[in-house]
């Protein structure tokens, strides 16, 4: 049984989004950041980090949502991240280019235009982030809205977990000043995507429990 300790954003979504798909059983256990359960020694001792996601499974700790994903898809010998090494190469290409380019960029509008809505202790959002960060994505969403003019999925024709760890992230501008409607084939991926079961259960088990 795989235990995902998580927190209801995208980082942890991704997570999620690939257990569901994998068709695999897991628990979730929710960490409540704001109460630093995310630094307890209990945890630390999990992901020394101090944050969620991470997974323990048969009694092994595993942390950062890339590994995760590829480690859980890989032990059920899964096609969402497939044996062979080209192919297997794509998807880790993609995974590389979310956490490097495409899913810093739009975090970084994620940080500045919501969370520092939300928490206005955080200060006042950075407009030079800001534009940074829309720059670059800008022209990344231009990119992969070519690549997905000729591919269903991320690596051609076949769904892998890198469609799930990308839709965690353009997930997130949909609380943004990001438009999604100068990217038509990036549009319908993310429908594609979002209307598959392993999203909609994700949404549903990935709320907050309410404490006492
Ligand atoms: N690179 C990590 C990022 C994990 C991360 O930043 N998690 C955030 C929540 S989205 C967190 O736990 N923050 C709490 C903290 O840093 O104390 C991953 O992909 O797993």
């Amino acid at each position: 049984m795989y235990k995902l300790y998580v927190f209801p954003t995208n980082n942890s979504n991704k997570t999620v989004y690939v257990a569901e798909a994998l068709k695999v059983p897991f628990e979730l256990k929710f960490l409540d950041l704001s109460k630093g359960e995310q630094k307890t020694e209990a945890f630390l001792a999990i992901n020394p980090m101090g944050k969620a996601p991470a997974l323990e499974h048969e009694g092994r700790p595993l942390f950062e949502s890339g590994a995760i994903c590829r480690y859980m898809a890989n032990n059920e010998q899964s096609p969402l991240y497939p044996a062979d090494p080209y192919q297997r190469a794509l998807v880790d290409q993609w995974l590389d280019f979310f956490t490097i380019h495409l899913g810093r960029w739009l975090n970084t509008l994620f940080y500045e235009q919501f969370i520092k809505k939300q928490y206005p202790a955080l200060g006042q959002p950075n407009q030079a982030s800001i534009d940074e960060a829309t720059k670059f994505a800008q022209q990344q969403m231009q990119v992969i809205d070519k690549h997905l003019s000729q591919n269903t999925y991320f690596t051609g024709e076949h769904l892998s977990i890198a469609d799930f760890f990308g839709f965690a992230y353009v997930e997130n501008t949909e609380k943004l000043d990001f438009p999604l409607t100068p990217y038509p084939h990036v549009s319908q991926w993310y429908q594609r995507i979002g209307a598959s079961d392993a999203v909609a259960c994700t949404h549903q088990k990935m709320v907050m429990p309410k404490t006492p």
